[in-house]
């Protein structure tokens, strides 16, 4: 059997597991990223949960065949380098290269929605499809392309970020620097942003009462609230639904894949969330006459697809 290390390098924790050949997450460990802190501190922790894991699943180095790392921003993935990534205060980390200080091990970087829909694609929702497109819904929207079976990432590394296309122009700022990104919309953060603006806006919301009970204001408030039929959340949700299928009708007409997977937290709302939007975007994408259409699913793997694809990454290449 071979194994292999799978790194999620998150702004708030950093995750490593050790996946076995057949894409079971045998051993995991973690520990918090503790930002802001020097890239040589983070890289030694990701080095040491990785030891840990590997520890945890009765195997040693040795055992390994090369280490993947899925990180936000841009991944030079021919050199190993992570170029930039605003939320880990990143610029020009040769993160291979610290990483084998610590290991001694091929060492592999990529964007991490780029890993996610990598992992999608060898062991989740979109096995066996030969062109497929991730996108994340969380912090921010991640996008993730896969074609001919190999990750896409453009000539300077950076393709791929699908949350980054202005769908309203002039629209709230985006942390990218334009404005009205998709991902100022269809985030789990946008969708927050979102749901306070329509509580401000209408004090007589169920929204106000319920978001009490948490303590605080999360994506899963107005869903909640609009089973409750409250009429603010209802219009929170309607708009949130109505810019995610216009993002993902844009990417379906720019790729055309066999599937579309969609991940994050938000998507455990299901069908609420799923039927309105794939209606709305089986009326508007360009092949909506043909009956050759992409199919759009909930991404299997969870939080775990970051791991499992940051852990082949020596594959896609
Ligand atoms: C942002 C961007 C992407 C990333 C996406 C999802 C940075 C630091 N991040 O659009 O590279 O893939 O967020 O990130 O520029 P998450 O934090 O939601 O997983
Ligand atoms: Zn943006």
């Amino acid at each position: 059997m071979k194994y292999y290390i799978g790194i999620d390098l998150g702004g708030t924790n950093i995750k490593a597991g050790v996946v076995d050949e057949n894409y079971n997450i045998i051993a995991k460990a973690t520990c918090k990223t503790n930002l802001p802190r020097p890239a040589e501190d983070i890289c030694a922790d990701m080095a040491k949960v990785s030891l840990e894991a590997v520890e945890k699943a009765g195997l040693t180095v040795d055992n390994i065949e090369c280490i993947g790392i899925g990180t936000p921003g841009i991944a030079n993935s021919a050199e190993g380098i992570i170029e930039y990534s605003n939320n880990l205060g990143f610029d020009n980390v040769p993160v291979v290269e610290l990483m084998r200080k610590h290991i001694d091990k091929p060492v592999y970087v990529e964007n991490d929605a780029n890993a996610a829909a990598y992992g999608e694609f060898v062991a989740g929702a979109a096995k066996g499809a030969n062109n497929a497109v991730a996108i994340t819904l969380g912090t921010g929207v991640g996008g993730g392309i896969i074609i001919n079976g190999k990750i896409y990432s453009g000539s300077n590394f950076a393709g791929a970020e699908i949350g980054h296309m202005v769908i309203e122009v002039d629209g709230p700022q985006c942390t990218c620097g334009r404005k009205g990104c998709f991902e100022v919309f269809s985030s789990a953060t946008g969708l927050i942003r979102m749901t306070k603006e329509a509580m401000e806006a209408d004090k007589s919301s169920a929204m106000w009462e319920m978001s009490k009970e948490d303590d605080h204001i999360s994506a899963r408030l107005p869903f909640n609230a609009m089973r409750a039929g409250d009429k603010a959340a209802t219009e929170v949700v309607n708009k949130y639904i109505k810019y995610l299928a216009a993002g993902i009708t844009n990417t379906i007409n720019i790729f055309q894949p066999d599937i579309l997977c969609i991940g994050g937290g938000v998507c455990n709302e299901g069908d609420p969330l799923l039927v309105p939007m794939k209606e709305l975007v089986a009326k508007e994408v360009y092949t909506r006459a043909s009956k050759k259409n992409t199919k759009i699913v909930i991404a299997s793997l969870g939080n775990d697809a970051g791991i499992i694809g940051a852990a082949f990454l020596g594959l896609s290449k």
